[in-house]
């Protein structure tokens, strides 16, 4: 089974100010930060994702607000509901993820191993299974 989809944990330091989160690449993500993305905006009724992708690994977060993603290794299939802004989705590469159930208001952000590359996609289903299971 590919993936190891797994939540990551990143530190806070609370204060009477509010909290305080960082992340280094390398040390709390298992990757060199390329690119950093993030969703806004989204009307709660969208789904977004629908693809894999060949060499890109992730941490995806829920800055604000909530949305649900549903992970499929080409084997076994889960899903995730994110919410905490501290606790990210790392999501290895040759994974297919579909996003919905955005809460009014929802920020997704994303880290990301690469910087973007339309030919890293696997928008296929079909294309992503046959590649899963090589
Ligand atoms: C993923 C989920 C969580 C860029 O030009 N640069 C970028 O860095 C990205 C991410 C997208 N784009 C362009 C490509 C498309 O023309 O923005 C448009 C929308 O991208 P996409 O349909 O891939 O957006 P999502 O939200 O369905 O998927 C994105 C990421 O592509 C994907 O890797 O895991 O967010």
């Amino acid at each position: 089974q590919r993936g190891h989809t797994r939540m990551i944990d990143l530190p806070v330091v609370s204060d009477p100010r509010g909290d305080l989160t960082f992340v280094e690449g390398g040390n709390h993500v298992p990757f060199d930060i390329r690119r950093v993305y993030y969703l806004y905006n989204v009307p709660v009724d969208s789904e977004r994702g629908g693809h894999a992708h060949r060499e890109l690994e992730q941490v995806v977060f829920a800055l604000s607000g909530s949305f649900r993603i549903k992970i499929d290794d080409g084997f076994s299939k889960s899903e995730f509901v994110l919410r905490n802004p501290k606790r990210g989705l790392y999501i290895n590469r040759l994974i297919w993820r579909e996003m919905d159930n955005f809460s009014q208001g929802a920020v997704c952000m994303v880290l990301a191993s690469h910087r973007y590359d339309e030919a890293d996609y696997y928008r296929d289903y079909d294309e992503f299974l046959a590649a899963s299971r090589a």
